[in-house]
């Protein structure tokens, strides 16, 4: 059995509970293998059922949001697939022009009963008479034959995705599933769509799409990979976020997603921002200017913990949810749970579309266009850019702000050039990586504004180089991670002139007093902070509030790098495409 899974099972627990009763055996921890191990489990009880038949089987018993895609040795040439929360969409690439641009849906009259998965039921076989009543009336062979290529030439390939752009360099001609289709290529090669149950305000049919996305948008270059691409994007990333958005001269900003929201959100109690990895560390990133300008109590989780708490929720909470996808799991049930509470909802995805998009009240797109690698790069800067603008537009009618507004618009508008001097240091950083890339372990030192920096530094790091990585609080270096420093320990310290530049070159004494050589990140021409490196990365100095956005690219190549010396795949690191082959 091959399965491909996006998403989260949430009764999982059960399932597994359940299967182990039947005597299966687990290898793994996985959510994906109890899905196997279901359809294997269902297939035993009813050797007859079709692939796509036990697939309905299996997706009746599942909770949470997931994308499907099976595999197996016993239907050889079949492929089944199926969602319901997360995306997941069909592409067909055939020679010839297709008869149609409509799949009709089939509908399954007195589907197989859902198996109970009761220790005491008795799982008898409820197959029934295999009828399947197509829409419009169509007979089946009619209805099924139609979306075949005209002409001579019947090759037709499908290709399974959840995102167009993995595809599109295949073909643009796309079949977006909803919740609960099940897609089905049997051994004659035709595309079928079932659904269990036909519900009123269904189309009857699918409809094939054809792309309008630019190739080259999404295409690689002359980069080795997307990462790669994605970090020297980020020139121009940063733009089209702040795009129609700022104006530099007026010092204005609006977001049009936003605004007719602002007397609502000024009158709040609290705001909360609510993400996953990256996205949260863009949450931490902006939480300091968030609290500085909006003068309100800003707390910042992640989904998953702030979900195991049941946290306390009221409506005169505003919630942000941060998600590059907008379809992150955990992201979309925190919000779920807030919208229910009353809460005001707003998004902040890189997705139009979305679910987090469709499903908050207002937000943001951030515009950062098409990311593919699976370690986020600029959807990172372009989250923190839009936090920013939030905070400078919820602040505009506070007269003691506007200095401090003014000297961030100017800082944003000087970012795009910065950024490039920043990716110039991209040779230097590989000279850098060879000394590290063969270490154990690294660790990510600062505080303040820089502190989201190494965090996300070290999520980069151990993301695609699978080298244990640490953004360790310069503050808390005393109260433990100091016993880790000695000659030997790779260490990175972030040390810029800010508010915290003091308290920094403090933590730093206490490091090479351990005998500790950090590389540096300071920024150009400082000289103190330099003595004290093996190393120095110069960076040109911001606003405090953007210096972040400066001193992570240099973090980003380094992974880059490490990833690339060690012969890790960059785009699709290990565990994280969540892929797994069992039997
Ligand atoms: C909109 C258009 C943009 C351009 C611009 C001109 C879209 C997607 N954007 O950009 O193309 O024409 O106007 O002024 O057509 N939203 C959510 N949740 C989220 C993100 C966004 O509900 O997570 C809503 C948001 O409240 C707004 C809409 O989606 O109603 C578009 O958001 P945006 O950030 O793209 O809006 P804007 O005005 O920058
Ligand atoms: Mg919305």
């Amino acid at each position: 059995m091959w399965i491909s899974f996006a998403g989260i099972i949430t009764n999982y627990k059960d399932v597994k509970q359940f299967l182990v009763q039947k005597g299966h055996k687990f290898r793994s921890d996985t959510d994906t293998e109890i899905i196997a191990k279901l359809i294997k489990h269902i297939h035993g009880l009813h050797p007859n059922y079709s692939f796509r038949e036990l697939v309905e089987q299996v997706i009746q018993q599942l909770e949470g949001a997931f994308a499907l895609c099976f595999k197996s040795m016993h239907f050889p040439g079949e492929v089944v697939a199926t969602r319901r929360g997360s995306p997941l969409l069909v592409g067909i690439k055939t020679k010839t022009k297709l008869a149609t641009d409509h799949i009709p849906i089939l509908y399954s009259k007195d589907s197989p009963e859902k198996v109970e998965l009761k220790e005491h039921s008795k799982l008898k076989d409820h197959r029934p008479h295999g009828h399947e009543i197509p829409a419009h009336g169509l007979a089946r062979s009619q209805s099924t034959s139609e979306f075949l290529p005209q002409g001579d030439n019947k090759e037709v390939e499908y290709f399974f995705a959840s995102d167009a752009s993995a595809i599109i360099e295949h073909t643009d001609r796309v079949i977006y599933l909803l919740d609960d289709d099940v897609a089905s290529v049997e051994k004659e090669g035709v595309l079928k769509i079932h659904r269990l149950k036909r519900t009123l305000e269904d189309t009857h049919a699918r409809e094939i799409t054809t792309l309008k996305m630019e190739i080259q948008q999404i295409m690689k270059g002359n980069f080795s990979s997307f990462m790669q691409k994605e970090i020297f994007e980020q020139p121009e990333s940063v733009v089209t976020t702040m795009r129609g958005r700022i104006n530099f001269d007026s010092e204005t900003v609006v977001l049009g997603g936003i605004k007719d929201y602002i007397g609502e959100i000024r009158r709040c109690r609290r705001l909360l921002l609510i993400a996953c990895g990256t996205s949260y560390n863009s949450a931490i990133a902006t939480r300091q200017l968030l609290e500085e300008l909006t003068e309100l109590p800003v707390m910042v989780d992640l989904a998953s913990d702030f979900l195991d708490r049941n946290t306390p929720i009221f409506r005169d909470d505003v919630c942000f949810f941060i998600s590059q996808s907008g379809e992150t799991a955990d992201t979309l049930m925190a919000l779920r749970y807030c919208k229910q509470r009353g809460a005001l909802i707003v998004g902040i995805t890189n997705t139009v579309g979305s679910s987090i998009c469709r499903e908050s009240h207002c937000g943001v797109h951030i515009n950062a266009g098409p990311e593919i690698g699976v370690a986020s790069t600029k959807a990172y800067t372009s989250q923190i850019i839009s936090l920013v603008m939030f905070a400078l537009m919820v602040s505009e009618d506070r007269i003691s702000a506007q200095p401090r507004r003014s000297e961030i618009i100017q800082g944003l508008r000087n970012l795009p050039d910065q950024i490039k001097e920043v990716l110039e240091l991209d040779s230097k950083i590989q000279e850098i990586s060879k000394k590290v890339f063969e270490k154990k372990s690294l660790l990510v030192l600062g505080r303040g504004y820089n502190y989201a920096t190494c965090l996300e530094g070290a999520l980069k790091i151990k993301e695609i180089t699978y080298m244990h990585s640490e953004g360790i609080l310069a503050g808390e270096l005393k109260h433990g991670p100091l016993a880790l420093v000695d000659k030997g320990m790779p260490i990175i310290m972030i040390c810029t002139r800010d508010n915290v530049f003091v308290k920094c070159m403090n933590a730093l004494q206490q490091v090479t007093a351990r005998e500790g050589r950090p590389i540096l990140i300071c920024h150009k021409n400082d000289q103190e902070p330099q003595k004290y490196g093996s190393s120095v990365l110069e960076v040109p100095k911001t606003v405090d509030c953007l210096q972040g956005i400066l001193t992570v690219i240099p973090l980003q190549l380094v992974s880059y790098h490490v990833a690339v010396l060690k012969g890790c795949n960059v785009d699709c690191p290990r565990n994280l495409a969540k892929s797994v082959t069992v039997e």
